[in-house]
C-alpha cells in the first residue's frame, strides 16, 4: 500500500469543452481524494518551469502556446497508487493510442490538445504540486 498525492491538470481544450467535470468524476469514482483544485490562466514563466523536461523537444513552442492559451483547472489528488491510477484513467499521451473507456480515448484525438496531464511519478508529482500549490503543501 503507498498512499500518493498527484499533480492533475484539466489543459486549455479541456476547459473549453466542457470536460473539468467528466474528468474530476472518474477520478472520484475511481476512489481518488480530491484535496485541492484551482482554476488559472498559465504565464509562459510558470509553461517553461512546468515542461522543463521538455524545452529541447521539436514541440516545445507549441506546447507553451497551448497551454497558455486559455485557462486551465489544476488540481491535487490523493490516494492509494494515486500517481499510478490518475495515468491509467487518461490512458497514453497519444490520444489515437488511447484505448476507448480512457479519458484521451474517449474524448482526444491530437497529441497537443490531448485534455490532461497528470504527473508521471511521485517526485514529479511533489515538484508539479510546489509550482500550482506552493502555498497550500503542509496545510494538509
Ligand atoms: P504526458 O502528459 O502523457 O506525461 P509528456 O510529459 O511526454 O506526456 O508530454 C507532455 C505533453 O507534451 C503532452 N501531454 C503532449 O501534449 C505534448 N507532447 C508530447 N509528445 C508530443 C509530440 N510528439 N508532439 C506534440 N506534442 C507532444
Amino acid at each position: 500500500m503507498a498512499l500518493e498525492d498527484t499533480f492533475v491538470m484539466v489543459k486549455p481544450d479541456g476547459v473549453r469543452r466542457g470536460l473539468v467535470g467528466e474528468v474530476v468524476a472518474r477520478l472520484e469514482r475511481k476512489g481518488l481524494k480530491l484535496e485541492h483544485i484551482r482554476r488559472l490562466v498559465i504565464s509562459e514563466e510558470t509553461a517553461h518551469t512546468h515542461y522543463g523536461e521538455h524545452v529541447d523537444k521539436p514541440f516545445f513552442a507549441e506546447l507553451v502556446e497551448f497551454i497558455t492559451s486559455g485557462p486551465v483547472v489544476a488540481m491535487w489528488w490523493s490516494g492509494e497508487s494515486a500517481v499510478a491510477v490518475a495515468r491509467g484513467l487518461m490512458g497514453p499521451t497519444n490520444p489515437i493510442e488511447a484505448p476507448p473507456g480512457t479519458i484521451r480515448g474517449d474524448y482526444g484525438l491530437v497529441i497537443t490538445e490531448n485534455i490532461v496531464h497528470g504527473s508521471d511519478s511521485p517526485d514529479s508529482a511533489v515538484r508539479e504540486l510546489d509550482i500550482f500549490f506552493h502555498r497550500q503543501r503542509g496545510e494538509g
